[in-house]
C-alpha cells in the first residue's frame, strides 16, 4: 500500500509528498460526467457501485495518494427527518428550513449503519477494490457548516438566519448543534468501522464568523468530534475554508492535521499552528489554468514552505472546479511528486 498520505498525517515527512484534490471525483472528469448522465447526484451517493466506480476514477485516472468517498456532507441532514435535493442551477435545497422549536421537532437522531446503508456499503466495497493501493478518506461536514444549510434551507451568501438565531435564539441553536453533533460523531465512527482509513471534517462556512463566535458556536462542536473519535486511531483532518483569522483556534481542536485554503500562505499559517502542525493544502484551485512552466512555479513554492512544517499534505486550497482541464489535473499531481522526490 501507498502509505504515504497516512504516513504524512501521522507527523513524518515523506518523499514523495503525497497528494489527493478536494472534489478529485466530480464534473471535471468526463468519466464521471458519464456516470452523471446516467443518474442524478442523489442516486449516485446511494448506489454503492456507483459511488464506489467515481471515488475509484481520480485514483485510476490522476494518481494521486489518497481516495475519498464519494458522498456529501448533507446526506446525513436527510436522514435525520429533512427533505434533500440537488437542483441544477441552485445547489441543495432542504426542506423545510428550521428556524422553530416545532421544526426543530421533526428531527431525529440517526442509526448510521440503519438508515444511511449506502455510505458504509459503499465503503466496504472500496476498501475492497483499492487493497494495496491507496487509503481511503471518509468524511463529514462540521456541525456548524451542516447547521448553516439546515437553517438556511441551502446555500447562503449572507447567512442572516442562521447567524440571527445564534444571537437571538442561542437555546435552539445549541439544541440543533448538540443534536448535529451526536449524529456526524456516530456517522463517522461507523465510517472508520466500516473501512475508512483517515477522516476529514469540513467546515466551509466557520470563516464567517468572528473569532469569539467561531469559538463559542463551531469549535467547540468541532473539537467535541474530534474527542470523541480520537481513541479509534484514524488520523483526523479539520478544514476550515477562509478560516485564516483563526487558525491558532484552530490549533486546538484536536484534530491531527489541518486544512488551508489558499488565502493564507502555509509560512504565515505555520506562525499561528506552529512550526510541529501537519498541514494540508493550499494550491489556488485557479492556478490549475496556469501554463505549465508557472504551474510548476507556483508548486515549486508551495512545496517549499511546506518543508516548515512537521508534514505536509498536498491538496488545493478548495474543490477542483467543474472547469479545469482533467489533463492539467494530472500535470500538477506528476509535477507535486516529481518536485518532491
Ligand atoms: O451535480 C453534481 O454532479 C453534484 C455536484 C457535487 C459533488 C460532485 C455536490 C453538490 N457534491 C459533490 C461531492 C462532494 N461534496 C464530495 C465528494 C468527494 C470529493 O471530494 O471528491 C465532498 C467531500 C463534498 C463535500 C461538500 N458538499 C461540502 C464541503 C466541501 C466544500 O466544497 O466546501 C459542501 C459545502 C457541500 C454542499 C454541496 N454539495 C453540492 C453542492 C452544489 C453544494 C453546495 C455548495 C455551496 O453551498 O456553495
Amino acid at each position: 500500500m501507498n502509505e504515504n498520505f497516512l504516513r504524512a498525517c501521522r507527523g513524518e515527512k515523506t518523499q514523495p509528498v503525497p497528494v489527493w484534490f478536494m472534489r478529485q471525483a466530480g464534473r471535471y472528469l468526463p468519466e464521471y460526467q458519464q456516470i452523471r448522465g446516467k443518474a442524478d447526484f442523489l442516486t449516485m451517493c446511494k448506489t454503492p457501485e456507483l459511488a464506489a466506480e467515481v471515488t475509484l476514477q481520480p485514483v485510476d485516472l490522476l494518481g494521486v495518494d489518497a481516495a475519498i468517498l464519494f458522498s456529501d456532507i448533507l446526506v446525513p441532514l436527510e436522514a435525520m427527518g429533512t427533505g434533500l435535493s440537488f437542483q441544477e442551477g441552485r445547489g441543495p435545497v432542504i426542506t423545510p428550513a428550521v428556524r422553530s422549536w416545532d421544526e426543530f421537532s421533526i428531527l431525529h437522531s440517526v442509526d448510521p449503519e440503519k438508515e444511511i446503508p449506502f455510505v458504509f456499503d459503499t465503503i466496504r466495497i472500496l476498501r475492497k477494490e483499492l487493497s494495496n493501493r491507496v487509503p481511503l478518506i471518509g468524511f463529514a461536514g462540521a456541525p456548524f457548516t451542516l447547521a448553516t444549510y439546515l437553517i438556511e434551507g441551502g446555500s447562503s451568501k449572507s447567512f442572516i438566519n442562521v447567524k440571527k438565531m445564534f444571537f437571538s435564539q442561542p437555546d435552539l441553536f445549541r439544541a440543533i448543534m448538540d443534536l448535529i453533533t451526536e449524529v456526524t460523531i456516530k456517522y463517522l465512527s461507523a465510517q472508520i468501522e466500516a473501512g475508512a482509513q483517515a477522516i476529514q471534517l469540513f467546515d466551509t462556512w466557520g470563516g464567517i464568523l468572528t473569532r469569539q463566535d467561531f469559538r463559542d458556536g463551531a469549535l467547540v462542536y468541532a473539537r467535541r468530534i474530534f474527542n470523541a473519535i480520537r481513541d479509534r486511531g484514524v488520523p483526523m483532518i479539520y478544514f476550515v475554508y477562509n478560516g485564516g483569522h483563526l487558525l491558532d483556534l484552530i490549533r486546538r481542536s484536536g484534530a491531527d492535521v489541518f486544512g488551508l485554503d489558499w488565502r493564507t500562505d502555509i509560512a504565515t499559517a505555520l506562525k499561528d499552528l506552529g512550526s510541529d502542525a501537519v498541514i494540508q493544502g493550499n494550491l489556488d484551485p485557479c492556478l490549475l489554468f496556469l501554463p505549465e512552466e508557472r504551474l510548476r512555479e507556483r508548486i515549486a513554492d508551495i512545496l517549499a514552505q511546506g518543508l516548515a512544517a512537521k508534514a505536509h499534505i498536498f491538496n488545493l486550497g478548495h474543490g477542483v472546479l467543474p472547469e479545469i482541464p482533467p489533463e492539467k489535473v494530472k500535470l500538477a499531481i506528476n509535477i507535486i511528486h516529481e518536485l518532491s522526490l
